[in-house]
């Protein structure tokens, strides 16, 4: 059953979800008036969301201060932190999960491991602690824009957060712990399970008949590419937002 707040939609047991970065906007950077408007007209006649792993912060300022009005659903650190019609949904929390005493040996090595690399430069905040999961940078979240260019392209070179990953398995091999390098400059660390796939238990009430994923790190190993595969969803795979903004029209003949 269709429910009651999507009725007036064209097609209110239709989905769509989306990826953030490079997918409704080019990588940490913000949505054009085109994506802007696409969305509104597909939002006339589908249900929308987004699912980013990005904290709540980033997507306000990558989608707008509106955010939570603009889409159906927001989902942000893969679903941990999630909204339905601006409303906040119940979520878990990482630290509740990995508990104090192992996050602190899990932090201790993060920092120490940083402390002794070779990296041209470093910037701030190399350890961001957030509800589902933690983001590890080692040029740090601070980098502005070139920096962090610089940084995708020492470390396509270099392996730097390949090789952190690694270490990291091999240190903590007791906690089910998934390392997904998603963006430029860092990669997030969750409880496995917690991808984004974990958005779809909080969509599952509303009974849609299909739902639609656009992401751009559709390939294995990227963050896109466990809901993307997943039987419940019909995955799409962008190269960039006009790829969005020209699968959208064909699909659902926006125009
Ligand atoms: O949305 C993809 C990733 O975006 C950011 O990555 P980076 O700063 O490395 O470009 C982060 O917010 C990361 O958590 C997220 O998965």
């Amino acid at each position: 059953m269709v429910a009651k707040e999507f009725e007036y939609k064209e097609k209110p047991d239709v989905l769509v979800l989306f990826d953030v970065d490079g997918t409704l906007t080019p990588a940490r950077l913000t949505i054009s008036d085109e994506v802007r408007n696409t969305l509104a007209k597909l939002r006339k006649k589908c249900v929308i969301g987004f699912v980013g792993g990005s904290d709540l912060s980033k997507q306000l300022e990558q989608l707008g201060p509106t955010v939570l009005n603009d889409f159906d659903y927001a989902f942000s650190e893969n679903g941990l932190t999630a909204y339905r019609l601006g409303e906040k949904l119940a979520s878990q929390s990482f630290i509740n999960w990995i508990g104090e005493e192992e996050y602190n040996k899990l932090a201790v090595f993060v920092l120490k491991y940083l402390s002794e690399i070779e990296l041209p430069k470093r910037r701030g905040t190399f350890l961001e602690f957030r509800n589902g999961m933690i983001n590890v940078s080692p040029i740090g979240r601070n980098a502005s824009t070139e920096e962090r260019n610089e940084f995708e392209r020492f470390d396509k070179e270099h392996q730097v957060r390949a090789k952190f990953v690694e270490a990291l398995k091999k240190e903590f091999p007791h906690l089910a712990l998934t390392y997904s390098i998603g963006g430029q400059i860092s990669f997030d660390v969750f409880p496995t399970g917690w991808d984004k796939t974990y958005c779809l238990q909080h969509v599952e009430a509303d009974g849609f008949k299909e739902i639609h994923f656009f992401g751009d790190k559709t390939m294995v190993g990227g963050n896109d590419y466990e809901i993307y595969t997943d039987s419940r969803t019909i995955g799409h795979s962008v190269k960039s937002p006009d790829d969005t903004v020209r699968i959208l029209n064909e699909i659902f003949e926006l125009n």
